[in-house]
């Protein structure tokens, strides 16, 4: 038995807080349906692809006079793709209301993420297990992975599965890609003619999974917590040795949400937006200038140090580099297996260059050669290039440090220019949970619970109003069929959950750009400190400022 740390064992003490209706009995609330959300375009391809979710209103969890009647139910979960903290409260919060529900339900664990139910493989999750993890970070009770269930033979395998542990219904904790399997399933089980009920939980730190009725998806506050910590510390050691210029890049696949909320958090004196950048059509070059163009300015004031935040998504939103990737992309898909023999490297890099069309091959070759290696290695299993992998920040240190040199010789800065690189990523997704994420997690999995025992397949559970105390917030769910479109993956058009970027019209983005040239020069940042578990809710519970900027007027 490993000895617990002091913080560890206080958690497990935590109970979170939840919506007031959650305090009814659960067989006292029902599903009051609202309006019908539609996806915002490709709606006949979805209606086909789709036919039994399709068009189904979004629903409102309200407190019912008429006691619904309750069977012992057999439930799976699944925690697909990267870690996000609060995992295991959905777990708990899941558990919690169909032991509730009634006290014969079983909870089945599948291991190693979308695999797990492929391979059957599962544990079932009692209470001992259950309490060993209530309110702690990482999703180590039962694994994840990033397995997409595509194929006719994983769809069957997974169906077998389903029907041989008699499954009454599957949880998948994911984001877009894994919620797009989630649908898959559901749709894929009806055909079948099986009553099993697929529900989704909307997880990811990226914030990209989100709507008006998913205000935010799990792990984003924690994980944004954690870095604009680092970012903070990073900030004060700065401005005390006065010598460095501090990149560091943040993660975040596609959406630059973590970079915009660190932004408000620390006061950076760049942040790159990956979504204004594609908006301008921006290029790397002008980025460099951008970048360059503070240097001098803070030099000129005596000022040799400062912090640019690099958002990790961001070089598939530079225009050429875009199309680069692109290209890179459909030339793996169409090599297929024979790609994957080619060592990482040399190898890939001349098979690659070689299918490159002019202009991207110009670019390619214009880049250094980690880089090129980096943009070769082999995509994710949905098809994405594994931006976590490329060293955008040391591509920005190398092109400024040139830049500032044609700069200096043509007498337009003078300053001294050394640097530091920082990649915070993998620090943040299994931190304990903020109180935030603590409460909402368990509070998805008490929703995920409600849409089951009202078999609502092909939903996702969606809480509103997160802006508030909890006890206000609004709990129920949406289809998430309307979160779709169709989108070029693997050479093919495919229907996947629309990744929800950041809004240049939006509250947070028009915040942010009145305030950013003021931050450029200054070096009076903002330092958050370490979330903080027990103290004055105004300090604990404090949910993402963006957030709070999307929900009050
Ligand atoms: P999810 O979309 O699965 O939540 O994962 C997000 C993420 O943390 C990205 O920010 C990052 O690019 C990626 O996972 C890294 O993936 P991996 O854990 O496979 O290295």
């Amino acid at each position: 038995m490993i000895e617990l740390s002091p913080l560890h064992a206080a958690r497990y003490a935590y109970v979170p807080k939840v919506p007031e209706i959650f305090l009814e009995s659960i067989v006292n609330i029902e599903p009051r349906a609202t309006a019908v959300v539609e996806p915002k375009k490709d709606r006949e391809a979805l209606k086909n692809a789709f036919p039994a979710s399709y068009g189904k209103p979004a629903v409102q969890f309200v407190a019912s006079q008429k006691p619904l009647k309750t069977n012992p139910l057999t439930v799976g979960v699944i925690l697909s793709g990267g870690p996000a903290a609060g995992g295991h409260n959905v777990i708990a919060g899941l558990f919690d209301a169909l032991k509730k529900a009634h006290p014969h339900s079983t909870l089945l664990g599948f291991k190693g993420g979308p695999s797990g139910l492929i391979d059957g493989k599962y544990i079932e999750l009692s209470s001992e297990i259950v309490d060993r993890y209530r309110n702690t970070g990482g999703f180590d009770m039962i694994g994840s992975g990033r397995t997409k269930i595509e194929t006719q033979e994983q769809l069957e395998k997974s169906f077998e599965n389903a029907k041989k542990l008699a499954l009454d219904a599957l949880v998948v904790v994911g984001g877009d890609d894994s919620n797009t399997n989630a649908a898959m399933l559901s749709e894929y089980f009806r055909q079948r003619g099986a009553a099993i009920t697929v529900v989704g939980v909307p997880k990811t730190i990226d914030g990209d999974l989100k709507n008006e009725w998913i205000e935010s998806s799990f792990g984003f506050d924690t994980a944004t917590k954690v870095y604009a910590e680092l970012i903070g510390n990073i900030c004060r050691d700065a401005a005390s040795g006065r010598k460095y210029w501090h990149f560091i890049k943040l993660m975040g696949r596609s959406a630059s949400h973590i970079a915009l909320e660190c932004a408000f958090l620390t006061r950076p004196n760049v942040t790159l937006i990956s979504e204004e950048i594609e908006a301008k059509q921006m290029s790397l070059s002008s980025i460099v200038d951008l970048i360059a163009g503070t240097i001098a300015a803070r030099a000129a004031k005596g000022e040799n140090f400062g912090i640019v935040i690099v958002p990790e998504g961001l070089i598939e939103f530079i225009p050429e580099m875009k199309l680069l990737i692109a290209e890179i992309n459909d030339i793996i898909a169409a090599a297929g297996a024979s790609y994957e023999t080619l060592s990482r490297g040399e190898a890939q890099r001349s098979f690659i260059a070689s299918h490159l069309g002019p202009t991207s091959a110009t670019l390619f070759s214009s880049l250094p050669e980690a880089i090129q290696a980096q943009l070769c290695w082999d995509r994710d299993p949905h098809g994405n290039v594994q931006v976590s992998r490329i060293e955008t920040e040391k591509l920005l240190v190398e092109m400024t440090a040139r830049r500032l040199r044609k700069m200096a010789d043509k007498g337009e800065y003078k300053g001294k220019f050394d640097y530091q690189t920082h990649f915070f990523g993998y620090e943040g997704r299994c931190a304990f949970p903020s109180n935030f994420d603590a409460d909402y997690c368990y509070s998805l999995g008490y929703d995920a619970c409600l849409l089951i025992l009202h078999g609502l397949s092909g939903y996702i559970a969606a809480i509103r109003n997160l802006a508030a105390p909890a006890k206000d917030w609004l709990p129920g769910g949406i289809p998430i069929v309307s979160l779709m479109n169709l989108e070029h993956r693997h050479g093919k058009d495919k229907p996947v959950i629309k990744k929800a970027l950041v809004e240049l019209e939006g509250k947070p983005f028009k915040a942010f750009s009145e305030a950013r040239e003021a931050w450029a020069l200054s070096s009076d940042y903002r330092i958050p400190g370490s979330i903080q578990y027990f103290g004055p809710p105004a300090i604990t519970d404090m949910p993402p400022i963006t957030l709070q900027l999307e929900r009050h007027s």
